[in-house]
């Protein structure tokens, strides 16, 4: 296949340089573009019609003119529509921004009908404004039909994409019924949800496989984890029996990334919504990017819009195993881990179920042998350790939640 050669461009106020490699990450399955340059533009203010001033536009120009084999501009920014549109006339040349780029990511690796309709959606709302202009960059995305053609093409182009969106909106709302239903059954189970949230690629869906694996769940119900970013672009519930006491939904969701684009939040929202329902959160954080405390920050500043800020969180340093600190450790609110090792699975699911149901104490009760009810609700609560028959009672030894101790203090030893 021929790989697009890209020129990446990057405009920022403060020191900030975006590399290559740091694309290539991002596009390493997708493999489309080759990025053959990069300029990284320092700027005291953003240009309202061009974002870069009118001399790095120029230079920029005559670079593109002395080589013909770049077929796209790539713009780790966000571009306006009217930004996209005078550059895409000045340069002549297909320009994708930051927030066109990831739509695209998302685009390829969509797999459920409920994300493709959601990132067409998304991508049908982002090409409407930049429609106007003589140059149709977005030509790139439908086959370059229609390039050049002039306004009446572009209300032919406008009409077909409103109707196309209409159309989609429909679909999603009919999906969205479904997801209502889901949820009902999902709060009938009376059991509390613990979502996995955190940037793309720190390691939910691994944890949520590992999870599974060690409440032995049987393989259909494992999640799609891949070092990737956006991997997971759609939401999973699985039911977690860590003990007939400690139950639990967990779901994996779809990564966060630093400015996620509005448009991708708007179009995420009702996959996202999952996580306001949440009980508990657990936030994944891949330890060993150099990067992590800054996606620690895009995980507050995604929650905060959407609304999530105020469930509790517990907190996963994962990957430790590649990082030269010590593993696995607890601390209150944090948990330092590697996903493939299961002593930190266990760790976590401890730590997750006494979040949820309070800690576990160790106690001891003196029963008549015909009380079968309270076998009954200690099943619910806790386990036997060790049993004494003694003349007309048992003495049992157990591991209760400490609310079993409350509801039962007639029989309790100590
Ligand atoms: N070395 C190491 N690799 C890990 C660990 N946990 C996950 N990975 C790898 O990290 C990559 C990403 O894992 P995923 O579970 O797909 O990440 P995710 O957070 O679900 O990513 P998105 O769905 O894209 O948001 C995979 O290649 C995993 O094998 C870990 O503890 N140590
Ligand atoms: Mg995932």
């Amino acid at each position: 296949m021929d790989l697009e050669q890209a020129l990446l461009i990057y405009a920022s106020s403060d020191a900030q340089t975006y590399e290559p490699a740091q694309i290539d990450e991002m596009y390493a399955e997708a493999d489309q573009i080759a990025i053959v340059d990069a300029v990284n533009q320092k700027l005291e203010h953003f240009v309202t019609a061009t974002l870069l001033g009118s001399g790095k536009v120029n230079e920029i120009q005559e670079y593109l003119q002395t080589h013909d084999e770049i077929t796209l501009v790539l713009f780790m920014n966000p571009l306006s529509p009217l930004q996209h549109r005078n550059l895409t006339n000045y340069w002549k040349i297909p320009i994708l921004d930051r927030t066109q780029l990831i739509l695209e990511i998302f685009h390829d690796r969509a797999r459920s009908r409920e994300a493709q309709l959601q990132i067409e959606a998304a991508q049908l709302k982002n090409e409407l404004p930049r429609l106007a202009g003589g140059y149709q960059a977005l030509g790139r995305q439908r086959g370059g039909k229609n390039k050049g053609q002039g306004e009446k093409q572009i209300e032919v182009d406008r009409r077909h994409i409103k109707k196309r969106l209409a159309d989609v909106n429909r679909a999603l709302k009919a999906l969205e019924a479904q997801r209502s239903v889901r949820k009902k059954a999902r709060s009938r189970s009376q059991l509390p949800l613990v979502a996995l949230i955190g940037y793309t690629n720190a390691g939910k869906s691994t944890i949520m496989n590992e999870v599974l694996k060690y409440c032995g769940s049987n393989e259909e119900k494992q999640v799609y984890a891949e070092n990737m970013l956006f991997a997971t672009l759609e939401t999973s519930v699985r039911h977690i029996v860590y003990s007939e006491f400690q139950q639990f939904l967990l779901t994996d969701t779809v990564g966060f990334v630093s400015n996620l684009p509005h448009e991708l939040i708007e179009a995420f929202h009702a996959t996202l919504e999952d996580i306001k329902d949440a009980d508990l959160l657990v936030q994944v954080v891949d330890r060993s990017d150099p990067h992590y405390e800054e996606q620690c920050e895009v995980t507050r500043s995604t929650l905060q819009q959407l609304g999530a800020s105020a469930i509790p969180m517990i907190t996963i340093f994962n990957k430790a195993d590649r990082c030269d600190i010590e593993w696995p450790r607890k601390s209150v609110d944090t948990l330092t881990i590697s996903a493939a090792h299961v002593n930190g699975i266990e760790m976590l699911l401890d730590v997750i179920c006494e979040r949820l149901y309070g800690p576990l104490v160790e106690a001891e009760f003196v029963i008549p042998y015909e009380n079968n009810q309270f076998l009954y609700e200690l099943r619910k609560h806790g386990r036997i350790i060790h049993v004494d028959y003694l003349e007309n009672v048992m003495r049992l030894h157990i591991l209760c939640l400490s609310k079993f101790l409350n509801n039962n203090p007639e029989y309790l030893q100590k």
